[in-house]
């Protein structure tokens, strides 16, 4: 029986399986409709719930869509499945794409604490319940001057947010990612402190471009792109839109963010992709969209003008 064979992801594919073959073996797996949620469920013997669809490479019910990246060319999945930063599993691009099978994305769990009058924690699956899954294509860049068009499936960060019914005193949003030794075996030598830890003042964060992200492609969110839950804020530096998310606080005073507390000078609190404020390391005036030989300018707010208000008033040079 296929249910013998381990899910492809589980399995280190550098220690054993030469990655052609890993590949193909995973698109074995996916065209015959077996995928970890199959697996896991004759696992635990009990098939009468039908879980939401968490394999990988499970089709999503998308009810929207909507196109917000200025109608460019979306990047090619295998690019954006196979060129990552998820330090947990690994600081090299490709490192996720063969380490992140040990994460289990089901079953997951959210906890929502702080300021809020409804503090708990959540099933993923109850999370999502009540919202529809829009798809939407953004642009995203990421500090080291690469950017890519990804069409995420999701629901707005703000509406979900507003359910646990956030006091006034919530003026930032803390995000926390799984750190799980078993699940992230290698996580100790990714040099940063984890678990990673990411915040967005709550104007921020209710803003209707922050995105809840679950998937992209039309299906389940890959494990090296940050499943089961991952913020996607396109006006921001990838590395504010951080992956599998395990905890939401809300906080009155600004909470710590991972790179921030490794190099401030680097990585400022805001991070808003901004071409006039440089990095020491990489340019930002101009970026290298994956695929494309020529580089183009980068654009303020990475071209989201519609954030700006969020910033009136603010010297952004101050304020990175
Ligand atoms: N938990 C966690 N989240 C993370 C990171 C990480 O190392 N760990 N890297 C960030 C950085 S630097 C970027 S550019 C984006 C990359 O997202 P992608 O791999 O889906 O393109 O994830 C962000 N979220
Ligand atoms: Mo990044």
């Amino acid at each position: 029986m296929l249910i013998r064979i381990p899910p492809p992801s589980a399995v280190r594919s550098g220690e054993i399986t030469p990655e052609a073959s890993y590949r193909n073996r995973r698109r074995f797996l996916a065209d015959m409709g077996i995928g970890a949620v199959g697996l896991l469920t004759a696992a635990c013997g009990d098939a009468r719930e039908a879980p939401a669809p968490a394999a990988a490479n499970a089709a999503l019910t998308i009810a929207t869509r909507s196109e917000r990246a200025g109608g460019e060319t979306v990047t090619p999945i295998e690019t954006v499945t196979t060129y990552n930063n998820y330090y947990e599993f690994g600081t090299n691009k490709e490192d996720p794409s063969h380490n992140a099978g040990t994460l289990k994305p089901r079953p997951w769990a959210v906890k929502i604490g702080g300021e809020c009058e409804l503090p708990g924690t959540i099933d993923l699956d109850t999370l999502l319940k009540p919202h529809a899954i829009e798809e939407r294509i953004y642009r995203h860049r990421c500090v080291e001057a690469w950017s890519i068009v990804v069409p995420w499936a999701g629901i707005p960060l703000g509406e979900v947010l507003k359910r646990f019914k956030p006091t006034s005193k919530a003026k930032y949003v803390a995000f926390e990612t799984i750190y799980d030794k078993a699940q992230m075996p290698d996580a100790k030598w990714s040099g940063i402190e984890l678990p990673y830890v990411e915040g967005l003042r709550i104007d921020e964060a209710m803003h209707p471009l922050a995105f809840l992200s679950i998937g992209m492609y039309g299906k389940v969110m890959p494990n090296q792109n940050g499943a089961p839950l991952r913020l996607t804020l396109p006006w921001k530096y990838g590395f504010k839109s951080i992956k599998s998310i395990v905890g939401i606080r809300f906080v009155e005073t600004m909470p710590p963010t991972t790179w921030n507390k490794l190099q401030s000078s680097e990585y400022g609190f805001f991070s808003n992709v901004n071409p006039e404020v440089q990095h020491p390391r990489w340019s930002q005036k101009s970026e290298r969209r994956l695929g494309e030989l020529f580089k183009r300018p980068t654009l303020m707010f990475n071209g989201y003008p519609e954030v700006a208000s969020l910033y009136a008033g603010m010297d952004l040079h101050k304020f990175y």
